[in-house]
């Protein structure tokens, strides 16, 4: 689906509106900074890389609660302009990477990929399902909650009318889940959708539970993958600062196996790598942490081991 020479654009997007802990934002500055943009040309990558995203802000005195969602209006600002971002880079054959910031702005990368291949298939590697709709959530975090409004369940909220459902259920895939709500379980289970829990991993090996995932959504291998990682799937002595952490997670491997699958199917079209905050956990952590993200993103770009 890319165009030659392969061209990697990396969307750096510091926002943290979709949840409330600060220093999420500056996910994307550590990262580039820890040397990812020369680390993907050395893969043989043409990189573009202008600037990070610079999103318009909106003023919290204007941007009250809608039910308990926090930061509606900005979120939704936010990922729509992400979403134009990814599109236009995708239209052109170029393979959007986008740093986040929190995992609220897969609404807009998704959104972006679908809109360019609406038969784009979703792998989204993440501790959380990320599927709660406005009458589910507890917290009221949207970065809670971006997979819900992809598929277009739940209640609408007008806010967000910009978001079309373009993800069909059968084409969303979660590896890694180890804490999902109660309603959200309910919301996976009414939706038939497939997810490999830590559990699936512990039992069959992620060698085994990638090709079954990719056999659910892709089962001819012929279709675009948008690869979803939100780093809290890794367990935290491997990715410790990030806002949300779950113990029991992905090993450094079973994380990196699953990029690198994912790249050899030569189908990824589109990677968000997500939710790395470099304000959280001590110094050694926060460098351990960046590293990691570099290398999820190298592997799903191509390194090889040997
Ligand atoms: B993340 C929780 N389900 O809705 C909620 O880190 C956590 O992008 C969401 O996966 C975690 O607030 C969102 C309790
Ligand atoms: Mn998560
Ligand atoms: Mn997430
Ligand atoms: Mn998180």
């Amino acid at each position: 689906f890319l165009a030659e020479p392969k061209t990697a654009t990396i969307v750096g997007c510091p926002f943290s509106g979709g949840q409330p802990r600060p220093g999420v934002d500056k996910g994307p500055i550590h990262l580039v900074e820890a040397g990812l943009i020369d680390q993907i040309a050395e893969l043989g990558w043409k990189v573009n890389f202008d600037g990070h995203h610079q999103f318009e802000e909106v003023d919290a005195k204007v941007d009250p609660p809608i039910g308990i969602l926090k930061n509606p209006r900005l979120v939704s600002r936010v990922t729509e302009a992400v979403a134009q971002a990814v599109s236009s880079h995708a239209r052109k054959g170029e393979l959007p990477v986008t740093l986040g910031g929190d995992h609220s702005l897969a609404m807009g990368t998704i959104s972006g990929t679908l809109s360019v291949y609406p038969e784009t298939c979703v792998v989204w590697v993440d501790a959380h399902a990320d599927i709660n709709t406005a009458e589910s959530t507890g917290s009221g975090n949207i970065h809670g909650m971006p997979v819900s409004f992809l598929l277009g369940i739940g209640s609408k909220v007008p806010e967000f009318s910009w978001v079309k459902p373009l993800l069909k259920a059968e084409r969303l895939v979660y590896i890694g889940l180890r804490d999902v709500d109660a309603g959200e379980k309910r919301i996976l289970r009414e939706n038939n959708i497939k997810a490999f829990s830590m559990h699936e991993v512990d039992k069959y090996g992620i060698g085994k539970v990638v090709e079954m995932a990719l056999d659910h959504v892709n089962p001819n291998r012929d279709l675009p993958i948008h690869l979803s990682f939100d780093v809290d799937a890794l367990d935290p002595s491997v990715a410790p600062s990030t806002g949300t952490p779950v113990r029991g997670g992905l090993t450094f491997r079973e994380g990196h196996y699953i990029c690198e699958a994912i790249y050899e199917t030569g189908l990824l079209v589109a990677l968000d790598l997500m939710e790395v905050n470099p304000s959280l956990a001590d110094p050694a952590s926060v460098q351990q942490t960046l590293a990691v993200g570099c290398s999820l993103v190298r592997s799903a770009l191509g390194e090889t081991l040997l």
